[in-house]
């Protein structure tokens, strides 16, 4: 009855690991060119018979086996992704039928690389309003289903994965210190993946990631000392020049896109489970997380877990 709080983080991808120099096999480009202009070296595919289902229900399996907590506790189960292996039934529900959460509501949400911190955000209104008391919060994504394997500018940025988070409303203070969510649709066109292959304008959405996700982020944390930036994976350099512009040391900047290349709605999850693993996020950290692409979508928040 009190705040969001995490219990606990999971993440998890696919065995098959494609480098740099194996795409070098599939297309013209090179390890050089992918490392220096993106700092991706592998990535995780799918394998023709692991579905972005697979990927949120072996994340909703370790949540709960961390936790310690039942499937049939579940009051709501989100899942961020772009990459629904049907559009209906959701991920979601194929999640909580196979996982048994009897009681759980269950939907996926699309913001694309948002998809997470929108889910995060709109679960802890579940749990603020009273009503919900438990949920899982999962990004989950199989990005190779989707790209255009004929275009070397986009193929190589992408990769497959899940991570996410079980919360409850055990928490003896606020998850979210503040947040900012965004949404600039008349610039969708720049950024699309549907009824063809995802297609992106590299140019204009570095810029947007530039402009307008660094102002976002500057607002969110005002004056407040920030212990970590766990933002969107997309390319290493938006994480150098952030650091920049925001005049904060770039080893805040949290990475693992270099393992995982940008896995959309996975990528703050998978990122957040592993450095917590890794015992470099922990508990009273205060941490600013940040999602943006499609939509175009974008948001920041602020948050103490
Ligand atoms: C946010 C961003 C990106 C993104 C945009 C451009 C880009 C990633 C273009 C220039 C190219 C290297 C790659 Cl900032 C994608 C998303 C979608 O999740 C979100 N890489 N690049 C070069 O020539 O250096």
């Amino acid at each position: 009855m009190g705040f969001t709080k995490i219990l606990a983080v999971a993440h998890t991808a696919p065995e098959k690991i494609v480098s740099n120099d194996d795409l070098a096999q599939l297309m013209d480009t090179s390890d050089e060119w992918i490392r220096t202009r993106t700092g991706i070296l592998q990535r995780h595919i799918a394998s023709e018979l692991e579905t972005t289902t697979d990927l949120a229900t072996r994340v909703a399996e370790k949540l709960l086996i961390s936790s310690g907590i039942v499937a049939e506790s579940l009051d709501f189960i989100i899942v961020a992704t772009m990459t629904a292996d049907t559009v209906m039934p959701s991920t979601a529900a194929k999640v909580q039928a196979r996982i048994g959460a009897v009681n759980a509501f269950a939907y996926d949400l699309t913001a694309a690389c948002s998809g997470f911190v929108f889910a995060l955000a709109q679960a802890d209104k579940l749990i603020a309003c009273g009503s919900y008391h438990r949920g899982l919060v999962i990004g989950a994504e199989t990005m190779s289903i989707v790209l255009d394997w004929s275009d070397r500018s986009t193929a190589v940025l992408f990769g497959d994965g899940a991570g996410g988070v079980l919360v409850d409303d055990s928490g003896l203070s606020p998850l979210i210190l503040k947040e900012k969510l965004r949404t600039d649709g008349s610039r969708g066109e720049k950024l699309t993946c549907g009824k063809s292959p995802l297609k992106m304008d590299g140019r204009a959405i570095f810029d947007f990631a530039m402009r307008d996700v660094t102002h976002n982020i500057a607002e969110v944390i005002a004056d407040t000392e920030v212990d970590y930036f766990l933002l969107h994976q997309a390319n290493a350099r938006i994480l150098d020049k952030m650091s920049r512009k925001l005049k904060q040391p770039r080893e805040k900047f949290l990475q693992n896109l270099q393992d995982y290349g940008n896995t959309s709605a996975a990528s703050i999850p998978i990122l957040l489970s592993e450095m917590m693993a890794e015992g470099i996020v922990h508990s009273e950290q205060v941490l600013l997380l940040s999602g943006f692409g499609g939509g175009l979508t974008w948001g920041s928040l602020l948050v103490q877990i």
